[in-house]
C-alpha cells in the first residue's frame, strides 16, 4: 500500500487494487499464477508484489517530449534502470533520428511509415525481429505473429526463450505438450507438493495461499533450493491481517539445500530409490498399470538408474545420502504428487535433461492425469504461455502454420527463425538489421549485456513499444523508435468501444481481462492498434488482410483465433463466460500423450556431477524482492536481509574464509568462460550467506554483463543464468 499510494494516490490506488484479478476487472501482470474460481476470490485477490507491479504502471510520474530534450543518449546511457523506470509513463511517440543524441517528437503516422520504409528496404524478411515479452495480450500476439509472418520471417524470439524454454522442450518431448498438467484444484488436493528451483515468497506470492491450502487438507511440501526462501520455509497468508513470508507457518517439512544444478542427478537418485522400494514391496510404489499403458523405454530407463553412481549424486549435489532417502520415502509414501519448479532448474546447462527426469520419476508413480497430481511449471510474465499459444514461436509447428496461412490465404516461411540468443548472433553477424520489441527490455534482459549492447546499437532500426522508458530504449539502433502503449490497468477504447483482451495463465485457463483505469496520456495506443498500424504501412492490402476491422473490434481477431488455434474453437464465444475456459491438454485430461510414439516417453540422461575449478564459484544470477525483472521497485530485499542496495553477492562463511574474504569487503566479479573475453561487473559487497559451499548468488540484470551469450542451455538455448562460473577480485585491483 505504501509504494500504490505513493506512486498513484489514493483514488486511483483503490480503484486498481478492487480490480486486480477480479473476473469483470484486469489480470495481474506480475505473474502467471492462475485464478481462484469465480465464486471464490478474495476483496482482495492479489499480492504484495501485483500491488507493486500495479503501482509502477499506474505512477503519476511522466516522460514526455520535455524529457527527452532534457536528456541525451549519453546521459541516459549512465543511469541506473532503477532511474529509468522511476522517470514514469512513456506519453509520446519519439523518434532517434540517425546521428542524433536525443529522441524527438513523431506523429503515429510517421513513426509507422518509418518502420514500413526499414522493413521494405531489407534484401530478406528474415533480417527483421520480433521479439516479444510475456505481457502481450493473446489479441496483440495472434497479430504481431501473423504480421512477421505475412511479411515472410520466423523470427519471433521471444522472453521465453530465456525463462521456461527448456520446460517447453521437455515435457513436449516425454509428455508430447509443453504445457503444465495441473490445475489450481489439483494443488488443493495433492499430498505432496515438490518445490524446486523456484521463489514464490517474492515471484509468485499467491501460490503460498494454494500451499496453505493444500497443507491445511494434508500435503506434505519438499523445498528443494541452494537457498532458504522465505516464502518457502514460513508463511503466514497475506490475506490475513499482518500475514506475511517469514512468519507464520512452516510450510516446507522437507528443505534440500542443493548444490546449483545437482537436480537432475538428485532425481535420479530419487528414482533408484523408488525402484528399490518397488522391489521390496512389490505393487506399493511404481504404478505399472500406468507403465505398460501408457509409457515407453521404461526398462532402459530402469535400468539406468538401477546403474547409481552415488558418489556423483553426492557430489552433484552436496547431499547426504539419508536426506535424499528421507526426500525418496515422502515421493514413496503420497498417492498425489505435484512437482513445481522455475528458473532455478530451466537457465542450467542440463536444465532439459533436469525436466526430462522430473517427468521420468512422475511416469514412475503414474502422477499425470490425475486429480491432485502433475507436472507444474510455474511460468513468469502473466501471459507468455498464452503468446505461444498465439504462435509466438520461432519454431511453430507446421500444423499451425498450415492453419494460419489457410485462414489468411497466404503461404507462411517454414525455416524455423531466430530466438533469443540466435537474434543478438545475427545483429553481431550483419544477417538482422531491424529489430522490433513487443515490450520488454531486451538489451538488460539478454546475457552477455557488453555483447548484446554492441548488436542492438549495430541494428539500422530498433522499435521499443513499451510502457515505462528503460535501457533498450537507450542503448538503441541508428534510427530508434519509442511507441507508447496502454497498459493493462487503462481503458482501451481503440475503434471507438470499450475493448477487453485475453489471456492465458500458467495452467492453461484462458479468460478476460479488462483495464479501466484512464489511460497515461492522450496518444497511447493500444498494442493492437499498434501493430495494425506498422502492418498496414509495411504490407498495405497484401494478401487481403483486415488489418483495419481488427483494430475496430477485438472479436474480430478472437474469431481468427478460434479458426487458428488448436484447442481454441469457439474462441470469441468461450471467452465471454465468466471466469472463461481452460485450453485442451491431452495428459491432463485423458493420459493421451501426443508424442511421435504415441506415449508418454522415459528418458536416460547421463549423470556427471559439474565440478568447478578450485578457487572459482558458480554465480546464481536470481531476482529481489522489489524488482520485476529489469523493472527495479526499490532497492531492498526484505526477505533476505537486504536494504538499500542490489549490489551484492551471497556467499558461504567457509568460501569468504577460504578465498580470503570477509562479510562486508568490496568485490568486482570476474567470468570465467573458455573465449577468453574478460566479463566484469564490478564493486559487489560481499554478504555471508546461508547458501552451498562453491555455490554464490547475486541480482539480475546487474550481473548479465558475466553471463556469455554462448553459455546456454542444452536443446533449449536458454542462457544459463543460474550457472556461470566467476572468481572474486577485491574491488578496483585489476582495473585500469
Ligand atoms: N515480484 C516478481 N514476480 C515475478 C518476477 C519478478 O521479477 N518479480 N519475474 C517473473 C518471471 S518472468 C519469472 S520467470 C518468475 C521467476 O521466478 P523464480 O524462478 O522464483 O525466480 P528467481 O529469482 O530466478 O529464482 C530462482 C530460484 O531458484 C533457486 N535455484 C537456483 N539454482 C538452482 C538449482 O540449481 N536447483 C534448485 N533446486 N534451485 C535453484 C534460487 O535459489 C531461487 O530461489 O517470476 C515471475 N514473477
Ligand atoms: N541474468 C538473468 N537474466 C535473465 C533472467 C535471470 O533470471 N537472470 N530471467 C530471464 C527471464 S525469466 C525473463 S522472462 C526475461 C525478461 O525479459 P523482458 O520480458 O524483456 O523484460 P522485462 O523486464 O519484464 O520488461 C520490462 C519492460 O516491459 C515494458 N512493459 C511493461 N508492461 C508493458 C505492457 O503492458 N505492454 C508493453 N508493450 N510493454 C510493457 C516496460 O517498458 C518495461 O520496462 O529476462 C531474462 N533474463
Ligand atoms: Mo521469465
Amino acid at each position: 500500500m505504501k509504494m500504490a499510494l505513493q506512486q498513484m494516490g489514493p483514488a486511483r490506488t483503490a480503484s486498481s487494487l478492487l480490480r486486480l484479478n477480479q473476473v469483470d476487472g484486469f489480470d495481474c501482470m506480475s505473474c502467471a499464477w492462475p485464478d481462484p474460481a469465480p465464486g471464490e476470490r478474495h476483496t482482495a485477490e492479489f499480492c504484495e508484489n501485483g500491488a507493486k507491479a500495479v503501482s509502477e504502471e499506474g505512477t503519476k510520474e511522466r516522460v514526455g517530449p520535455e524529457f527527452f530534450a532534457e536528456h541525451s543518449l549519453s546521459d541516459l546511457a549512465n543511469r541506473t534502470e532503477y532511474w529509468l523506470g522511476k522517470r514514469g509513463r512513456l506519453t509520446h511517440p519519439m523518434v532517434r533520428r540517425e546521428g542524433a543524441e536525443h529522441y524527438e517528437p513523431i506523429s503515429w503516422d510517421d513513426a509507422f511509415t518509418l518502420v514500413g520504409e526499414h522493413l521494405n528496404a531489407l534484401t530478406s524478411p528474415d533480417e527483421a525481429l520480433f521479439y516479444t515479452s510475456g505481457r502481450t495480450s493473446n489479441e496483440a500476439a495472434f497479430l504481431y505473429q501473423l504480421f512477421a509472418r505475412a511479411f515472410g520471417t520466423n523470427n519471433l524470439p521471444d522472453c521465453s526463450n530465456m525463462c521456461h524454454e527448456s520446460t517447453s522442450v521437455g515435457l513436449a518431448e516425454t509428455i508430447g505438450i509443453g504445457k503444465g498438467s495441473v490445475s489450481l484444484a489439483d494443488i488443493h488436493k495433492a499430498d505432496l507438493i515438490v518445490v524446486s528451483g523456484q521463489n514464490p515468497g517474492t515471484n509468485h506470492p499467491r501460490m503460498l495461499s494454494a500451499l496453505e491450502i493444500a497443507k491445511h487438507n494434508g500435503a506434505k511440501i519438499l523445498a528443494i533450493n541452494p537457498l532458504r526462501e522465505a516464502g518457502l520455509l514460513r508463511f503466514d497468508n497475506p490475506q490475513k491481517p499482518l500475514g506475511l513470508a517469514g512468519r507464520g507457518t512452516e510450510l516446507a517439512d522437507c528443505f534440500l539445500q542443493i548444490r546449483s544444478g545437482g537436480d537432475l542427478a538428485l532425481f535420479q537418485a530419487i528414482g533408484h530409490l523408488l525402484l528399490k522400494a518397488e522391489e521390496e514391496r512389490p505393487g506399493s510404489v511404481v504404478d505399472r498399470e500406468f507403465i505398460d499403458q501408457h509409457t515407453v523405454g521404461y526398462e532402459a530407463y530402469a535400468a539406468h538408474v538401477r546403474d547409481l553412481d552415488w558418489d556423483e549424486v553426492l557430489a552433484a549435489t552436496g547431499l547426504t545420502r539419508p536426506e535424499i532417502e528421507t526426500a525418496a520415502q515422502m515421493f514413496a509414501d503420497a498417492k498425489r504428487i505435484v512437482n513445481c519448479w522455475a528458473m532455478g532448474i530451466t537457465q542450467h546447462h542440463n536444465a532439459v535433461a533436469t525436466i526430462k527426469e522430473f517427468v521420468n520419476v512422475a511416469l514412475l508413480q503414474g502422477m499425470i492425469g490425475k486429480p491432485g497430481a502433475g507436472l507444474c511449471p510455474v511460468r513468469g510474465h502473466s501471459n507468455v504461455q498464452g503468446d505461444r499459444t498465439m504462435g509466438i514461436w520461432e519454431r511453430s509447428p507446421d500444423s499451425f502454420l498450415d492453419a494460419l496461412g489457410a485462414e489468411f490465404g497466404f503461404e507462411p516461411p517454414r525455416e524455423h527463425g531466430m530466438d533469443a540468443v540466435a537474434a543478438v548472433r545475427g545483429l553481431r553477424d550483419g544477417k538482422a538489421k531491424v529489430f522490433i520489441g513487443m515490450g520488454g527490455n531486451f538489451v538488460a534482459a539478454m546475457s552477455d549485456t557488453e555483447l548484446t549492447e554492441a548488436a542492438l546499437r549495430s541494428a539500422e532500426l530498433t522499435v521499443q513499444v513499451s510502457t515505462k522508458l528503460n535501457r533498450s530504449h537507450v542503448v538503441c539502433g541508428k534510427t530508434a523508435l519509442i511507441l507508447p502503449t496502454l497498459g493493462r490497468t487503462e481503458r482501451d477504447l481503440t475503434g471507438g468501444t470499450e475493448q477487453r483482451v485475453t489471456v492465458e495463465d500458467s495452467m492453461s485457463a484462458v479468460h478476460a481481462s479488462r483495464g479501466r483505469n484512464k489511460p497515461a496520456g492522450e496518444l497511447l495506443r493500444s498494442e493492437v492498434d499498434i501493430i495494425c498500424g506498422v502492418a498496414r504501412a509495411t504490407l498495405g492490402d497484401r494478401y487481403g488482410i483486415p488489418w483495419h476491422a481488427f483494430a475496430k473490434d477485438y472479436d474480430e481477431i478472437r474469431e481468427r483465433i478460434g479458426r487458428v488455434v488448436p484447442g481454441a474453437e469457439g474462441y470469441a464465444e468461450k471467452i465471454k463466460k465468466r471466469g472463461g475456459f481452460t485450453l485442451p491438454h491431452p495428459p491432463r485430461d485423458s493420459r493421451s500423450f501426443p508424442t511421435t510414439a504415441g506415449k508418454a516417453v522415459f528418458s536416460v540422461s547421463p549423470l556427471a556431477a559439474v565440478r568447478v575449478p578450485a578457487g572459482k564459484l558458480v554465480l546464481q544470477t536470481i531476482r529481489s524482492h522489489d524488482q520485476f525483472n529489469t523493472t527495479i521497485y526499490g532497492l531492498d530485499d526484505r526477505y533476505r536481509g537486504i536494504h538499500s542496495g542490489r549490489r551484492v553477492v551471497f556467499i558461504n562463511s567457509a568460501d569468504l574464509a577460504e578465498l580470503g574474504f570477509a562479510d562486508g569487503d568490496m568485490v568486482d566479479l570476474v567470468g570465467e568462460w573458455s573465449d577468453g573475453v574478460v566479463r566484469r561487473a564490478n564493486d559487489f559487497r560481499l554478504v555471508t550467506y546461508s547458501t552451498p559451499k562453491g555455490c554464490v548468488a547475486a541480482y539480475y540484470p546487474e550481473t548479465n554483463p558475466l553471463v556469455p551469450l554462448d553459455s546456454v542451455a542444452l536443446q533449449s538455448n536458454t542462457p544459463t543464468s543460474k550457472w556461470v562460473i566467476v572468481r572474486l577480485e577485491r574491488a578496483g585491483q585489476s582495473r585500469d
